[in-house]
């Protein structure tokens, strides 16, 4: 045989092998109950591998520390096996096994980002109603961004949108509205349009983030009226944030509507009695809205005295914010897992 030593040596290398040999074949048919036994058998005071050690006298001197090594490896390599057996064998079996009522290992499933979540229900309730969803860049031109839209130059407007300006010319767009622009430009009327996407403003706190994201949209038509703007409003807020909700609509100043509205909701925390969120007025601003400017369907080559059309737009955080009671926008960004498991 290849794996027996040569006859040369003591025979009590063979028999140091016959053992390892013999000890596989004890524990391959050991229940747990039998392993002390086993120890016992082995490396007990007066075990299989004591009587070898006992056989290191007869060795020649050349051969003793080759066979003291020899043992001492076959010993360390037997207990551990044993001890090793005695944790993993399950009891009145003969194998090492598994404890088969232990909970299996589970893969945690990943989870939509709540912004994810807000904008796929904002874009399906536009959708719904009959919208489409179109796409634009995000370094635009000032023509598209401010020009077209009626907010000419040196308006404050261009400042208070604290705008990214680009070496090349450009700029990273503050608003989705150019691409409401480029729909206009490369189409005909009616339209009905959602622009969904990120914008840029230098400017960060609790409440603002360089980048967010914005749900604009618009429809243009003949004979379309603040009337139609105030009643798919209406039904937007309610699918968002639940039949009770009341709405309320302030005058305000946007360059590119006229006349122009802010919309509020009753407070979702207070349920408009009055609370920190809504700074005790019982109300909470939700999106900006109004009738296209005459001037902004002029620069796109429409008649104004044949089309009118309605725009609106919306900040996906702060939808997101009011919705979950969220305090800080820089949370949505963090990827913090804690924060990102509550919305699973
Ligand atoms: C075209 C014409 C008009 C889009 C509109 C608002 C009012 C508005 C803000 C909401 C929160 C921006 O993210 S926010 O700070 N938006 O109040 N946006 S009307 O009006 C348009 C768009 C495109 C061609």
């Amino acid at each position: 045989m290849n794996n027996s030593y040569p006859t040369n040596l003591s025979p009590v290398f063979q028999q140091a092998e016959d053992l390892k040999k013999q000890f596989s074949s004890d524990l391959a048919q050991a229940a747990s109950d039998d392993l002390p036994q086993l120890k016992i058998k082995y490396l007990g005071r007066n075990g299989l591998i004591t009587s070898l050690f006992n056989e290191l006298g007869n060795a020649t001197r050349e051969e003793k520390p080759k066979l003291g090594k020899l043992l001492n490896e076959l010993k360390n390599e037997l207990s551990q096996t044993l001890e090793t057996m005695q944790k993993t064998k399950v009891p009145g079996t003969n194998t090492a096994s598994y404890d088969v009522t232990l909970p299996g290992r589970t893969h945690e499933t990943g989870t939509l980002h709540p912004l994810t979540t807000v904008l796929q229900e904002i874009c399906v309730f536009f959708e719904n109603m009959g919208f489409t969803v179109a796409e634009g860049p995000d370094i635009e031109s000032e023509y598209n961004n401010f020009t077209a839209l009626n907010i000419l130059n040196n308006h404050p407007a261009r400042d208070m949108h604290d705008t990214f300006y680009l070496d090349s010319g450009g700029l990273l767009r503050t608003h989705t509205s150019p691409v409401q622009i480029r729909v206009m430009q490369n189409g005909k009327p009616p339209f009905r349009v959602i622009a969904p996407g990120k914008v840029y403003r230098c400017d960060s706190d609790l409440r603002h983030s360089p980048m967010f994201h914005q749900v604009e949209g618009f429809c243009v038509g003949e004979g379309i009226h603040f009337g139609h703007l105030k009643y798919l409003l209406k039904l937007f807020a309610k699918k968002i944030f639940g039949e009770s909700v009341k709405l309320r609509f302030r005058p305000s100043f946007f360059p590119f509507t006229e006349p122009s509205a802010e919309v509020d909701i009753s407070c979702v925390i207070c349920r408009g009695k009055g609370c920190r969120t809504c700074s005790n007025s019982g109300w909470i601003e939700i999106l900006g809205a109004g009738m296209i400017h005459p001037n902004v369907l002029h620069n796109v080559r429409l008649d104004p005295e044949h089309f009118s059309g309605y725009a609106f737009g919306m900040g996906v955080e702060r939808i997101a914010m009011l919705k979950y009671g969220i305090g800080d926008i820089r949370l949505f960004f963090e990827n913090n897992h804690d924060f990102l498991v509550q919305f699973k």
